[in-house]
């Protein structure tokens, strides 16, 4: 890899299995970025690196479960991460929707499910990677939120939630780390046509493509690059929330199908 915004600057994607997380990694060894890549499914994490190791990226595989704190902790420590453990970008991508009821409905081991992924994994994730931008001086933390956290819809409390908490947190952290030269963004996608919905649906294949029938959804890739200009801006520049539809889409539950 000889060119790009990111060259020998190393970047710690979670979720880099599937949908976003993956795009987002490919994105990154397009800019120069050596990687680290996370999430459980080791097999998948493993085809990644090869590939881009064979486009001259180095890239690492992490397989881990960002619920498991100690799991986190050490995969992501100095010691496994080697020479790789300089870590200057973190995009935190591992996240899921469990099942779709209202409340009083709703199943509390899908509930615990997402927050634990969703809020909890992302703490543990950035609690282990940023003291060391802080003390390097140099960092940029990106997280996917979503339009849910903005704004809500009919049986998707805890999901909603979620993104919000990710919101609040993502806010907070910005003004911690001020003058820290450590940056912080969250990019927030509408409906993007990934295996969240068969994950969300739990298999059922037919409801998943039902979400994105009669319109056009975001890719992954189109996600990715928001994360990339988000990610390449000069270093006096910090995106906030960069909240990104499909040109079928304006809010959560406002959505033109064919
Ligand atoms: P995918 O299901 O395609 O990818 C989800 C990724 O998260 C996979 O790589 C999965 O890997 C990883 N993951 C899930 N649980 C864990 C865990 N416990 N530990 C480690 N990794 C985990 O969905 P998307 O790419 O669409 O989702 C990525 C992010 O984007 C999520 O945070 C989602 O909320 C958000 N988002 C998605 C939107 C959409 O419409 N698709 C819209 C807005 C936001 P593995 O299973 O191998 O662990
Ligand atoms: C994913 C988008 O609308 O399915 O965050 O919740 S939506």
């Amino acid at each position: 890899m000889s060119g790009g915004a990111l060259v020998g600057r190393t970047a710690v994607v979670t979720g880099a299995s599937s949908g976003i997380g993956r795009a987002v990694a490919v994105a990154l060894a397009g800019e120069g970025a050596r990687l680290v890549l996370v999430a459980r499914r080791a097999d998948r994490l493993a085809a990644l690196a090869e590939e881009l190791a064979r486009g001259g990226t180095e890239a690492l595989a992490v397989p881990l479960d960002v619920r498991d704190r100690a799991a986190v902790a050490a995969g992501l420590s100095a010691a496994t991460l080697g020479t790789s453990a300089d870590v200057e970008v973190l995009v935190n991508a591992a996240g899921l929707a469990a099942g779709r009821a209202p409340l009083h409905e709703g199943d509390p081991d899908d509930w615990d499910r997402m927050l634990d992924t969703n809020v909890r994994g992302v703490l543990s994730v950035t609690r282990t990677l940023l003291p060391g931008m802080i003390a390097r001086g140099r960092g940029h933390v990106v997280n996917i939120g979503s339009v849910a956290g903005h704004d809500t819809y009919p049986d998707g409390a805890v999901y909603c939630a979620t993104k919000a908490a990710l919101d609040r947190i993502t806010t907070a952290m910005r003004t911690e780390l001020l003058g820290t030269g450590v940056r912080v963004s969250t990019v927030d996608p509408g409906l993007v046509e990934t295996e969240f919905s068969v994950v969300r649906f739990h298999g059922d294949r037919d409801r998943a493509d039902a979400v994105y029938a009669g319109l056009t959804p975001l890719s992954a890739e189109d996600v990715a690059d928001a994360v990339r200009w988000t990610l390449t801006r000069p270093a006096h520049v910090q995106v906030g929330t960069l909240v990104l539809y499909a040109a079928d889409q304006a809010g959560s539950r406002d959505v033109h199908r064919r």
